[in-house]
């Protein structure tokens, strides 16, 4: 018995996206609301970003220009570590069974964050590929963008290309400079015909690990906070550490560990692992030669 109707599975696999309403239910929507804004309330108390991951990398990521008066949280890394509202949102809701139905029956989680965009708050994703920061053996992987706030066509939504990850893979790296972004000129192309994932909150956005996509600033009045857990299938493995380590990474939301490891071929440069966090990577702040 699928969540997800045959018509639904089809799209996803075509167009690489897919959205679909009533991920989690209307408490447990409540519960991660409640726990984000006491974690917005926290960060006015912080100049910069604080709190630490298992690798002792900051967990809160704030934008330049935060304040007290103006909070721009941008990035809580694994929340599953510290709320048990985004755990269950992760580990145990109707996302978790959609996202079997695209790739099971074996999944584990890779990872999870929270990005917000604050209304005011300048933070924007340039355009790429998830599978270009976190490659796998295979790209059974799918990116669950839970929306915990109505997605609106200002609040600075995903912007996909559908189809796209059906086609190549789009370097990062430029020049020897690790960007984390696809280059200026293809990325303009992409955006001119993308589509917007919005909806009411508690609407997932299921992505393929292989889709271009990017987002804007928020424009708007209303805030813009997305809930966001990488799973795989069980038998893809990571080629490289992961970039928002947890300590949930590999654990099986759904079947078991079979021991067996699938392979697709494919060639890209290995991703730089990040200092501090993926928007840093993504600006200027962050930008290193190999
Ligand atoms: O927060 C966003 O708008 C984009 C998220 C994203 O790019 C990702 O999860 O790979």
């Amino acid at each position: 018995m699928t969540i997800l109707g045959k018509e639904q599975i089809e799209a996803f696999w075509r167009d690489g996206v897919l959205t679909v309403e009533n991920a989690v239910t209307p408490e447990l929507l409540s519960a991660l609301h409640a726990d984000f804004d006491g974690w917005v309330e926290e960060s006015r108390a912080h100049s910069a970003p604080y709190g630490a991951c298992i690798d002792g990398r900051p967990r809160f990521d704030i934008q330049p220009g935060h304040s007290a008066d103006h909070p721009a949280l941008r990035r809580v890394q694994a929340p599953t570590e510290i709320s048990e509202a985004y755990y269950k949102a992760m580990a145990e809701s109707r996302m978790t069974d959609m996202v079997a139905d695209l790739i099971g029956p074996d999944v584990k989680l890779h990872h999870t964050k929270i990005n917000s965009k604050l209304p005011g708050a300048a933070t924007e994703v340039k355009w790429h590929q998830d599978f270009l920061f976190t490659p796998h053996t295979n790209s059974d992987i799918v990116t669950a963008l839970l929306m915990v706030d109505d997605v609106t066509d200002d609040n600075g939504p995903l912007e996909v290309l559908p189809g796209s990850h059906r086609g190549e893979l789009h370097p990062i790296w430029h020049d020897g400079v690790f960007t984390g972004a696809i280059a200026d000129d293809v990325a303009a192309d992409m955006q001119a015909r993308s589509a917007r994932c919005t909806g009411p909150a508690g609407s997932v956005c299921l992505m393929h690990t292989r889709l271009a996509h990017g987002s804007a600033p928020n424009r708007s009045k209303t805030p813009r906070t997305l809930f966001i857990c990488v799973y795989t299938a069980g038998d893809a493995l990571p080629l490289t550490p992961n970039p928002v380590p947890t300590e949930h990474q590999g654990h099986f939301v759904k079947g078991r560990d079979t021991g067996r490891v699938r392979t697709e071929s494919f060639e890209l440069s290995v991703p730089q692992y990040p200092k501090t966090s993926f928007f840093a990577q993504q600006s200027k702040s962050e930008r290193e030669t190999v």
